[in-house]
């Protein structure tokens, strides 16, 4: 089975410190991305959840299509969405959390999840300041750190990717901004697998180029986007990595409009092959 490969030491050094701690904490609120509930799940979570409750927040409702979230707020238990930028959905998560304080202590928490939906974000709304380190690239928090305020004790802790997962599911990932683009070959592999998923699943309106999609190439689609946002060089051609990080960057932010990749009990509509993506690199 194809590995996933970025799994720097502060993922490794993270997951032990984690396992430490669990028996000290009250809860566990694990965070995903609320336009791939079940692909940004944390590999830790199966386990932790066997240990400590959990609570499970989607950020960046935001950014996710509104009637497709529902479906999974209908489907996951003890689930809360929220825009974490805005701070809505808070009051609901804090008030969940602190159903577990116990009468003598502040309650116990760590967030866990994935690198990048917004942990440390969550951390600093929870607490009320912005004493975490907060950043749109996937690896910011390096260390599991403890944060106080009235009534709450909680860890920070840094996104963990499953060292085992298969390439596809990094692919996606990669989409989000939750993991490098550099581990499936490229900003050039990931757009061209993303412009792939998009066409096979109707989702048009979010390739941004005016040129007719339907049976159109991939590859010519992403050299239409490299045209259109600029990415040339000499000869009038297009730089294919460029072309492809701006796209997957517009789409990761929302500027290109809302989505959601999954609906729960539905496998994904397309099935990546290793060799679609490009050489697997070690970053
Ligand atoms: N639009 C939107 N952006 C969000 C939301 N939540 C988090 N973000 C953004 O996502 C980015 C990552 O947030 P962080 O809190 O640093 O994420 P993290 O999970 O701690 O990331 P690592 O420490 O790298 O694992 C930041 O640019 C946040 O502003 C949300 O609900 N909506
Ligand atoms: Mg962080």
């Amino acid at each position: 089975m194809p590995r996933t490969v970025w799994y720097p030491g502060h993922m490794a050094k993270g997951t032990r410190k984690l396992n430490e701690i669990v028996s000290k904490l009250d809860l566990i609120v694990e965070v995903r991305d609320a336009r791939a509930p079940a692909s940004t799940s944390s590999p830790l979570i199966k386990a932790l959840s066997k240990i400590k409750p959990v609570i499970h927040v989607l950020s960046r409702k935001d950014l996710a299509e509104t009637g497709k979230l529902k479906l999974w707020l209908d489907t996951l238990k003890f689930t809360y969405a929220a825009d974490l930028r805005k701070r809505e959905g808070l009051s609901a998560i804090k008030k969940a959390i602190l159903k577990f304080k116990p009468s003598h202590r502040e309650v116990r928490l760590a967030v866990v999840g994935i690198p990048n939906v917004g942990k440390s974000l969550l951390l600093n709304s929870l607490i009320g300041k912005s004493n975490a380190g907060v950043g749109n690239i996937p690896g910011i928090t390096k260390s599991v750190s403890w944060y106080k305020n009235e009534g709450m004790l909680i860890v920070d802790s840094p996104g963990i990717l499953d060292p085992h997962a298969e390439a596809g599911a990094h692919l996606i990932l990669s989409w989000l901004g939750c993991a490098k683009a550099e581990v499936v070959g490229g900003y050039e592999n990931a757009a061209l697998a993303l412009i792939k998923f998009l066409c096979a699943n109707a989702m048009l309106e979010l390739i941004p180029v005016n040129i007719e999609l339907e049976n159109e190439e991939a590859g010519t689609i992403l050299e239409n986007i490299g045209r259109k946002y600029g990415c040339l060089i000499s000869g009038g051609r297009v730089n294919f990595e460029l072309a492809g990080q701006k796209f997957i960057e517009a789409f990761s932010s929302g500027r290109l409009g809302a989505v959601c990749l999954e609906i729960p009990g539905e496998q994904r509509a397309v099935d990546f092959n290793i060799n679609d993506v490009g050489a697997v690199t070690v970053v």
